[in-house]
């Protein structure tokens, strides 16, 4: 655990700054607004148990998702921050249909996606669930962003990040510069680098894929999930399966210990024909973190995340991410 004495998130996003002598404190500011709105969801669902704010706030979302008390609550923290901080000129969110607009007059050079809070089916059962953010440079005329400013490629990403609220909460980002992860201690409110320059393992025998659907897979992920249950002739042994339900979870545990995570397509959800998981908020910057950190993401016929022009704000992909080398083993299988 990171000591109180240990740098705080806003002393390395100065620190990064300061090696940018043409930067304004946009993405400084952009930032510590986020984090701002991290503590005080972190708050919200630490307390979730003891408030009055678990279970389902009686509403659905623009993905027929029913949405829980603390998803709305997550919701309204982040829009009511931003929209009012002169650093963004339009967001997008998992739980609003259309793009959401800044304040007349507090326009800023950035656009903000997110997920509130990802995984919030966990939220009644204490598994972690996050918050996940992807931001990209306004590239529109005028004061005011639209649509195009948001639907930008993973590889043109200014920054990106996530918040998981575990047995601690912590926030994971990249500008670019190497993936840092920072501790919140709660006792003085405050996040301490406390995984400075994440690497993720080159290679590491963990896999996280729902199996329920493996009777609906297309072969090729088929064959790549069963390759991964033969027994290595060096361990002995055949790859673990770690699966959470929670994308910030699971990709954080792969982030950290190695590992390969599979959303892929099925012929099951005729409903869902590219996955469940959404590029702009939640693929593209996970892609963005993994690479930063040394692992890779694609889609499950080889494609890179971060080369995909999105074309809709809730656009679908599979995703296939985590460790270079068992992503590029999968990539062999799935495009072999
Ligand atoms: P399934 C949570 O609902 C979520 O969007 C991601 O956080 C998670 O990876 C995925 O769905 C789990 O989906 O179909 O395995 O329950």
């Amino acid at each position: 655990m990171a000591k109180r004495s240990g740098i705080t998130i806003s002393r390395q996003i100065m620190d990064s700054q300061r090696l940018h002598p043409e930067a304004t404190g946009d993405l400084t500011g952009l930032l510590s607004e986020l984090i701002v709105a991290a503590k005080i969801i972190s708050a919200e669902v630490n307390m979730a148990g003891l408030a009055d704010i678990l279970g389902q706030s009686g509403s659905t979302n623009i993905q027929g998702e029913v949405v829980q008390k603390l998803d709305e609550f997550a919701n309204a923290t982040i829009k009511r921050r931003m929209e009012q901080c002169g650093y963004i000129c339009i967001m997008a969110s998992e739980e609003d249909d259309g793009v959401i607009p800044v304040l007349e007059g507090y326009e800023g050079k950035y656009a903000l996606a997110f997920d509130p809070l990802d995984g919030s089916s966990n939220i009644d059962v204490n598994v972690s669930i996050g918050t996940i953010f992807s931001i990209h440079r306004k590239r529109s005329a005028g004061a005011s962003g639209d649509e195009s400013d948001l639907l930008q490629k993973g590889a043109d990403q200014v920054a990106a990040g996530y918040i998981i609220y575990g047995s601690s909460t912590m926030l994971v980002y990249t500008t670019g510069e190497g993936v840092h992860g920072f501790t919140l201690d709660p006792s003085v409110g405050e996040f301490f680098l406390s995984h400075p320059d994440i690497r993720i393992p080159e290679r590491a025998r963990y896999y996280s894929v729902n199996e329920a659907y493996t009777n609906y897979w297309f072969e090729p992920t088929r064959r790549y999930i069963d390759y991964l249950k033969e027994i290595d002739p060096d361990s002995g042994r055949p790859y673990s399966l770690r699966y959470i339900g929670s994308l910030v979870a699971d990709f954080h545990r792969n982030l950290i210990s190695g590992g390969i995570f599979l959303y892929p397509r099925d012929s099951k959800s005729t409903d869902k024909p590219d996955g469940k998981l959404r590029l702009l908020y939640e693929a593209a910057p996970m892609a963005m973190i993994v690479r930063e950190a040394g692992g890779l993401a694609i889609t499950d016929d080889g494609r890179d995340i971060l080369e995909i022009e999105p074309a809709g704000l809730h656009q679908r992909v599979p995703l296939i991410i985590g460790s270079r080398a068992d992503v590029e083993t999968a990539r062999r299988f799935l495009t072999g």
